[in-house]
C-alpha cells in the first residue's frame, strides 16, 4: 500500500488524522526519537519531518533515528530541494501556489525529483498554500512570498480548483508554524466546499479544541508542530489525537 493511500485509509476509517510535525531544528537525537515515540501511542495517524529553515544535515540523522524506531509513515515536509532524504517513506512535493516564486512553483521540483526517483520514496504532489495569519512567519519570510489574505475567500477558493485542475492530490492550509492565528474556520469550510481535494491544515493550533473546531469546519488531516515540542507530553498528545478523531468520527457519523 503506497503511503498517500494509508492516508486516504485513515480519514476513511477515522474521519480525519491527526500529523505531527517533527522539526530537527528543534529537537533532535533522543528527544526527537521520544517525541515520535509518544506521537505512536497516542494514535498519531502520520509524522510529518521537516522545516522552513533547517540549517544542517540534521534531516536525514533524525528520520534514520525515527524510522528504526516507529512504524508510522514517515513523511518529508521539505523547505527546499536539500531537504530530501533515503531514509523516509514520503515526501510532499511541495509547489507553493499561493505566491508567485517561480523558485517554489517549479524550481525546486525540478531539481529535488531526479533525487527522489533514485531514493525510490514517493512522492505526494501537494498544493500548498500560505493564509495570512496576523503577523509574518518564517514561511513567508523564507518563501519570499505573500499570504492569501484570510478576508478573501473567494481567492483562496480559485487557488485551491487550480491546484485541483492540475492534478495535485492534496492541498495544505499554512497558517505557518507558530502562527498568531491559525486558518479560520471559516476559510476551511469554503474551500473544502469547492474543491474535491483532502485538505491538510497547519499552523498555530494550540489546544486540542482548536484541532477540533478545523476537523469540524472540513480539514482531513491537522497538523501539529509547536504545541508537542514544547508541551510534549504523552497526556498532551493524547488529548489532541482525541479531539481530532472524536471530531472525524462525528463528522462520519453525519448524514
Ligand atoms: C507548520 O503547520 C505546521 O508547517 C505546524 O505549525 O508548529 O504552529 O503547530 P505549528
Amino acid at each position: 500500500m503506497t503511503v498517500f493511500a494509508r492516508l486516504l485509509d485513515t480519514r476513511k476509517r477515522k474521519g480525519a488524522g491527526l500529523w505531527a510535525l517533527l522539526d530537527p531544528d528543534r529537537s533532535s537525537g533522543k528527544g526527537i526519537v521520544e517525541l515520535a515515540r509518544r506521537c505512536e501511542r497516542a494514535d498519531v495517524d502520520a509524522l510529518l519531518v521537516g522545516s522552513s529553515l533547517l540549517l544542517s544535515s540534521k534531516l536525514e540523522e533524525a528520520l534514520k533515528l525515527i524510522k528504526g524506531e516507529v512504524s508510522l509513515p514517515v513523511i518529508i515536509f521539505p523547505g527546499n530541494a536539500i531537504q530530501i532524504s533515503r531514509y523516509a517513506d514520503a515526501i510532499l512535493y511541495l509547489s507553493l501556489i499561493s505566491g508567485r516564486n517561480p523558485d517554489l512553483l517549479i524550481g525546486e521540483q525540478v531539481k529535488a525529483a531526479p533525487l527522489i526517483r533514485e531514493y525510490g520514496i514517493e512522492p505526494i504532489s501537494t498544493g500548498y498554500m500560505i493564509i495570512d495569519s496576523g503577523s509574518p512567519t518564517a514561511v513567508q519570510f523564507m518563501s519570499n512570498t505573500q499570504p492569501l489574505p484570510q478576508t478573501k475567500p473567494d481567492l483562496a477558493k480559485a487557488h485551491a480548483l487550480a491546484a485541483q485542475y492540475l492534478g495535485m492530490k492534496l492541498l495544505y492550509l499554512e497558517a505557518g508554524s507558530g502562527a498568531k492565528n491559525s486558518v479560520s474556520e471559516g476559510i476551511i469550510g469554503e474551500v473544502k466546499g469547492y474543491v474535491d481535494l483532502p485538505l491538510i491544515v497547519g499552523g498555530g493550533i494550540k489546544t486540542p479544541e482548536e484541532a477540533a473546531r478545523k476537523v469540524e469546519a472540513g480539514a482531513d488531516f491537522v497538523v501539529i508542530g509547536n504545541a508537542f515540542e514544547k508541551t510534549g507530553s504523552p497526556e498532551r498528545i493524547e488529548a489532541f489525537s482525541q479531539a481530532v478523531h472524536r471530531a472525524g468520527a462525528d463528522k462520519m457519523s453525519k448524514p
